[in-house]
């Protein structure tokens, strides 16, 4: 079995090289350039955009882009960034699923001379010269924008006391970490909340339907005031939830949600989500940008966060701009 598994893989990687195979380099011959690209799954609209938006802006800039999807697994992210090692791509392009535990590949990669660009989620390490740039949200800021909200909301509900459940993206990840850390930051000295909980429903519609249904459990209706939630898709889970139980979505239940995305705005706009704060997953003209740069022996260096807000129940959600992706 084990043999067979290895002799698919192996045909599966010549038929990815085939289609990326090297043209000879000429000036205006930009497709000698090769990405590779490991994105870390699919679980999410967000992911499925953001993929999207890699594929587009390859194609535009006339890179290959060699792409792998490791279906939430760091492992099968490793094995990815180790086979466009052996191949020799010109970048490797990634978006780790969890922070930690990458120093090893990296090192293989900086031995190889090949640069290494972040796209989407952060890494933690000791050695800041294992990857070149990062490219991806401000997270921090976004959970900040959260709970800058709900100051806004507390104050027109003119509450005394707040529950509030927390339904979190994946452990430690970086946008997990940075929502809660921001959002934190901002409420957790106003003695008006009370965090009950923090599960994780790992970026997940299904498991945001799962949280949603052991929270009410837990605490029922009355005990949850505000349900902020990392991503629409476990909002959307959530939506799914409180409506088959004959709760009030936006008005029982307060929701505060991150990304973005089509249906989370539609919600917005039915008043069944309070808050949408936006993620944009648009990040490949920007990662296409640097690959350019480097081609071309630029220095490239840093740190890029696209622009973002916010839309909520109090702007005027009538205005064609108060879109989803
Ligand atoms: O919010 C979520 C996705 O890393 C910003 O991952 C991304 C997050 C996004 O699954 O929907």
């Amino acid at each position: 079995m084990k043999r067979i598994i290895c002799v698919a893989a192996s045909m599966l990687l010549c038929m990815m090289l085939a289609s990326c195979s090297r043209q000879p380099e000429t000036e205006n011959n930009p497709g000698s350039v090769v990405v590779g690209f490991s994105q870390l799954g699919a679980e999410s609209s967000w992911r499925i955009a953001n993929t999207a938006s890699m594929e587009d802006a390859a194609k535009d800039a006339g890179f290959g882009l060699m792409m792998e999807n490791a279906n939430q697994k760091q492992e099968k992210q490793i094995d990815a960034i180790r086979s466009f090692i052996a191949y020799q791509v010109d970048v490797i392009v990634f978006s780790p699923i969890v922070e930690n535990g990458w120093d090893n590949v990296l090192h293989e990669a900086k031995k190889a001379g090949i640069p290494v660009i972040l796209m989407d989620r952060m890494i933690e390490t000791e050695e800041k010269d294992l990857y070149t740039a990062y490219v991806g949200a401000d997270f921090y800021a976004e959970g900040r924008r959260a709970g800058e909200f709900l100051l806004q909301k507390a104050d027109a509900m003119k509450a005394e006391h707040l529950n509030i459940a927390e339904i979190s993206g994946t452990i430690d990840s970086t946008p997990m970490r940075e929502r809660q850390r921001g959002f934190m930051d901002v409420i957790g000295g106003d003695p008006r909340f009370t965090v009950i909980d923090s599960i994780s429903g790992d970026f997940l519609r299904s498991k945001g339907e799962e949280c949603a249904r052991q929270l009410l459990d837990q605490y029922g209706v009355g005990g949850i005031d505000v349900i902020y939630s990392h991503n629409d898709s476990m909002t959307l889970g959530v939506l799914d939830v409180l409506e088959k139980q004959d709760i009030k979505p936006g008005k029982d239940i307060v929701l505060i949600t991150v990304d973005g995305e089509k249906e989370a705005v539609d919600a917005l706009k039915a008043g069944k989500v309070n808050c949408v704060v936006q993620c944009t997953p648009n990040l490949g003209k920007a990662v296409m940008e640097l690959v350019k740069k480097l081609k071309s022996g630029e220095h490239v260096a840093g740190t890029y966060h696209p622009e973002e807000g916010m839309f909520t129940e109090f702007d005027d959600l009538s205005n064609p701009a108060v879109e989803g992706f």
